[in-house]
């Protein structure tokens, strides 16, 4: 019988060699040693939505984009620049904590030092929103003069939600205690956090905004936390709080662009994809992970 199993698994795995397709990473890279340790880049899966209210389903959010970045094109046209070479190592699944946002929260940061003490650029895979903090946790250990660049349709400056001061509303409240930051995008806000950004100073733009002032803002690092529903909802509709009247994509790529050429992107997030059956979000946020990557290392090749 054993005899047999062995003999079994021999076929299974020439089958697997010769028709083999790609492997659940993002593109579809190779996952080994090897290529861990030439990557310059690492994703982190964070599939979390323990405080995400009222609807959940960004926990399938890192495993849709994941899975879409599969069957796009490795090879940026207007950079000419192939992002193969760059080498981007997926890392598999974070393990949540059910109980607690706070503990989750600290298992990004314990990654996210991690990849960085490996000299490589994090980008975290949401999940909800509350995840970025621990990213930010993570480098203001590591690192300094670093600006926080928020793109996002919400304020997300509440002290505390339902009870919980680390659910996603309230991330940037938590941010803001611990690193200078920028909002881009941000038409939706209670009355008590637009009080606070006016007490507080805080530099929270709308969607009418001029990059160049937003270039001055940020200090020469910057760490980028996308909330998705930063885009029109017409173009990224699979979203947990959907808001109109949002951004388009070369209105966001543009002011991408002009951060990756003036400053060093350190690190990103992609946070509060939805999926559902409408894949074209899920496209939508693979290819921005692309984009920023292309720009980020264009000049550096
Ligand atoms: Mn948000």
């Amino acid at each position: 019988m054993k005899h047999l199993n062995t003999f079994n698994n021999t076929i299974l795995y020439d089958f697997m060699e010769l028709f083999h397709s790609l492997p659940y990473t993002f593109l579809g890279m190779e996952k080994s040693k090897d290529a861990f340790e030439s990557a310059k880049v690492v994703l982190l899966p964070v599939p979390y939505d323990g405080t995400q209210y009222p609807y959940k389903g960004a926990a399938n959010g890192a495993r849709a984009i994941i899975e879409a970045s599969r069957h796009i094109e490795t090879f940026d046209d207007e950079l000419n620049l192939e992002l193969e070479d760059l080498g981007i190592y997926t890392l598999d699944e974070l393990e949540i904590s059910l109980e607690s946002a706070l503990e989750t929260i600290k298992r990004v940061q314990e990654a996210v030092e991690e990849i960085l003490d490996n000299k490589k650029m994090p980008i975290i895979l949401g999940g909800e929103h509350s995840i970025s903090l621990g990213a930010v946790r993570a480098i203001n250990a590591k690192m300094e003069n670093v600006s926080v660049l928020q793109l996002d349709a919400h304020a997300d400056l509440r002290n505390e939600f339902k009870g919980c001061k680390y659910a996603h509303t309230c991330v940037m409240r938590r941010i803001n205690e611990i690193s200078h930051y920028v909002g881009v995008g941000i038409r939706s806000m209670s009355k008590e956090e637009k009080e606070f950004i006016e007490e507080n100073e805080l530099d929270i733009y709308g969607t009418n905004f001029n990059s160049n002032e937003i270039l001055e803002k940020l200090k020469d690092k910057v760490y980028i936390t996308i909330d998705l529903d930063v885009f029109d909802p017409s173009i990224i509709p699979s979203v947990g709080n959907p808001e109109p009247q949002g951004l388009f994509w070369i209105e966001i790529l543009e002011l991408l662009k002009k951060i990756a050429q003036e400053k060093e992107i350190i690190g990103f997030d992609i946070v509060e994809l939805s999926p559902n059956s409408n894949k074209i979000s899920d496209i939508y946020a693979a290819k921005l992970i692309c984009k920023i990557l292309s720009f980020s290392f264009f000049s550096k090749f």
